[in-house]
């Protein structure tokens, strides 16, 4: 009798247990979510892209996204943009970073507030996270392109495009930003490999177009030899684009871009641009939602997410496959 009793009553707390475990998650399935996303800078296409993707995976699990950011790809005005977000309480943040190390202990303060951290695109510190090694580890997972491949395949092109041999340089953003410092290394590596190129000083435009195209035609004047360029970023291929037009060189000075907006295709089917890597933006927003709502709902998540890229150029841009990888504005 008294046996039965303790089975019955261990039976009894099992069902519990299993009923306060389903519960418990139910629960956190049931709850709706508010996931911020904080961009780069909010009127780039690429972030456009990602947040269409993001919305989307908000969507799918019934979470609410709130997309907040700055007007430039600058700490000093999305650190305000990040803090102001820490005050709403949101349940995840995702942002992509605009400085690997001055945006680290603005982001604690988030993971200390108790909300937990995904970077999306960009990373803070190495980009290795949960590691327990170092004071930029404690974001829940990075998910991205990988910038160092995407260097090499823009390297890759370029020394075909200019059969081997001549001088380039890479048209680049800021030092200290993860993306464009992995793209330029992952192109310099490459570079390493064809001996017959040299690769002149990398020029820096501060995400600004026009000194990226100023800074093209005064490489050019220093070097009328000089056979390429590699615009590390929308606004820098852009801008080195505009750059070769205005100094009379297309055909003779090639362009490999990174990232994809409508204007670098129409620069490919111009003749302009050689080819973009496409970077896929709107997987990153999507898979960093997911990411979010996995890990408030109690599961784990991978601490690092690699998304693909389409390589774009005259010959494939009118198949759908690829131009469905074509940004939004
Ligand atoms: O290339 C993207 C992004 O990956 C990078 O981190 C910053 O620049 C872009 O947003 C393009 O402008």
């Amino acid at each position: 009798m008294e046996r039965r009793s303790f089975f019955k009553t261990a039976g009894a707390l099992a069902m519990a247990g299993a009923v306060a475990l389903s519960a418990g998650s139910a629960g956190a399935q049931d709850k709706k979510f508010t996931i911020a996303l904080i961009p780069g800078l909010t009127t780039d296409a690429f972030y456009i892209t990602m947040r269409k993707g993001a919305e989307a995976a908000a969507k799918a699990v019934g979470a609410e996204l709130v997309f907040q950011g700055a007007p430039d790809f600058n700490p000093v005005t999305q650190v305000p943009v990040l803090d102001a977000v820490i005050g709403k309480k949101p349940d995840a943040i995702l942002i992509a970073p605009t400085d690997k190390t001055q945006l680290v202990q603005p982001l604690k303060k988030a993971a200390e507030a108790g909300i937990p951290v995904i970077t999306v695109d960009t990373f803070i510190g190495t980009g290795q996270y949960q590691t327990g090694a170092g004071d930029a580890d404690f974001p829940i997972s990075y998910v991205a392109s990988d910038n160092v491949l995407g260097g090499a395949i823009a390297a890759r092109a370029l020394a075909t495009a200019i059969g081997d041999k001549g001088k380039v340089y890479v048209s680049n953003v800021k030092p200290g930003i993860s993306t464009t410092d992995q793209r330029e290394e992952g192109f310099k590596a490459e570079m390493a490999k064809h001996p017959g190129i040299t690769v002149l000083e990398t020029q820096y435009n501060d995400n600004d177009a026009n000194k990226a195209a100023s800074q093209l035609q005064a490489v050019y004047a220093r070097n009328p030899d000089l056979s390429g360029v590699f615009g590390a970023n929308l606004f820098s291929a852009l801008g080195a684009a505009n750059g070769v037009q205005q100094a009379g060189q297309m055909g003779k000075v090639r362009v490999v871009a990174f990232d994809a907006p409508g204007s670098i295709v129409d620069n490919i089917n111009g003749g302009l641009v050689d080819m973009a890597i496409a970077q896929h933006p709107a997987e990153i927003g999507y898979f960093g939602v997911m990411a979010a709502y996995a890990h408030l709902t109690g599961n784990s998540v991978p601490t690092a997410i690699g998304t693909g890229f389409t390589v774009i150029d005259k010959n494939n841009l009118s198949d759908p496959n690829v131009a469905k990888f074509i940004y939004s504005e």
